[in-house]
């Protein structure tokens, strides 16, 4: 069954902002696993957060729904415990994974749940009009840090890599082949797959140059190991590395659960 997308609601995010880039990927990303029969997309389960990238799951035309702020991640292992059929599928801000609620993603990735998840990292509460979250940089000014964040942005990749997280992969989402490829091939992991993907938001915090600039595809395949890994993610001074630093498979919390 293809995705339809005849019903969709109306798309309300700004005018030219890189969600609409990620959507693109997300959908293709859907219906190439469907075309290929590794997917059937009434089993698909997309969920998300509060923000402006939870908007993304109205325009999907999948099972879909939103948690509260900060508890997409329990809720997405709770439907894969209930239904091991189900590919789950979670779309979650920076605010909403790492801000409120950072406690469940370390939670999933340490049990391995067989969730996906992709986090719309624009480095700001967007939603709520441009509040700085944890992963805003320092210096950053808003209307709660109106002299500039003293503090330094959160790094999920070393806390979730030597949690266990089993995939790992970083994307811009100005690039929405690779995107797509990404998205495509976390799906595919049996397992806890973390993907960041940049995502600057042009109303609040218009990051679209600074990244251009900075982003680079890395050569080479993951990492054997999670430490490894943790390298190959690092940003090199100036410059920050994109691709899948780590794919690895381990048994998952919801098969073991029933042994
Ligand atoms: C429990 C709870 N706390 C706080 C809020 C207010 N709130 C709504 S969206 C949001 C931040 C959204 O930021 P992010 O998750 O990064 O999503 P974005 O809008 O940037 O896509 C906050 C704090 C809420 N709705 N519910
Ligand atoms: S406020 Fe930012 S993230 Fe939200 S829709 Fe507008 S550009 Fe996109
Ligand atoms: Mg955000």
């Amino acid at each position: 069954m293809p995705l339809n997308l005849s019903t969709i609601s109306k798309i309300t995010w700004c005018p030219g902002c890189p969600n609409s880039q990620i959507l693109v990927a997300m959908r293709q990303a859907i219906s190439a696993l469907a075309d290929s029969g590794t997917l059937k997309i009434e089993n698909l389960v997309a969920g998300a957060g509060i923000g402006c990238h939870g908007k993304i799951s109205d325009y999907l035309n999948t099972n879909a729904f939103t948690a509260l702020h900060g508890r997409l991640i329990p809720s997405l292992t709770g439907i894969k415990c209930a239904n091991h059929d189900l590919t789950v599928i979670g779309m979650v801000g920076d605010g909403d994974a790492y801000s409120e609620g950072l406690e469940h993603i370390i939670h999933a990735a340490r049990r391995n749940s067989d969730i996906k998840i992709f986090v719309h990292d624009n480095q700001v509460f967007a939603l709520t009009q441009g509040q700085a979250s944890s992963e805003s940089p320092k210096g950053f000014k808003s209307k709660t840090t109106p002299a500039g964040s003293i503090e330094e942005p959160f790094d999920a990749f070393p806390v979730l890599l030597s949690s266990g997280a089993t995939f790992a992969a970083r994307s811009y989402a100005g690039d929405i082949a690779r995107t797509k490829s990404i998205i495509e091939a976390a799906i595919k992991h049996k397992g806890f797959s973390f993907v960041e993907i940049i995502q600057p938001c042009i109303t609040f915090f218009d990051t679209r140059d600074y990244f251009k600039e900075r982003v680079f595809w890395r050569e080479g395949g993951p990492a054997e190991n999670q430490f490894k890994a943790m390298e190959l993610c690092k940003k090199d001074g100036e410059k920050i590395p994109l691709g899948i630093f780590y794919n690895v498979e381990k048994p998952t919390f919801e098969e073991q659960l029933l042994k």
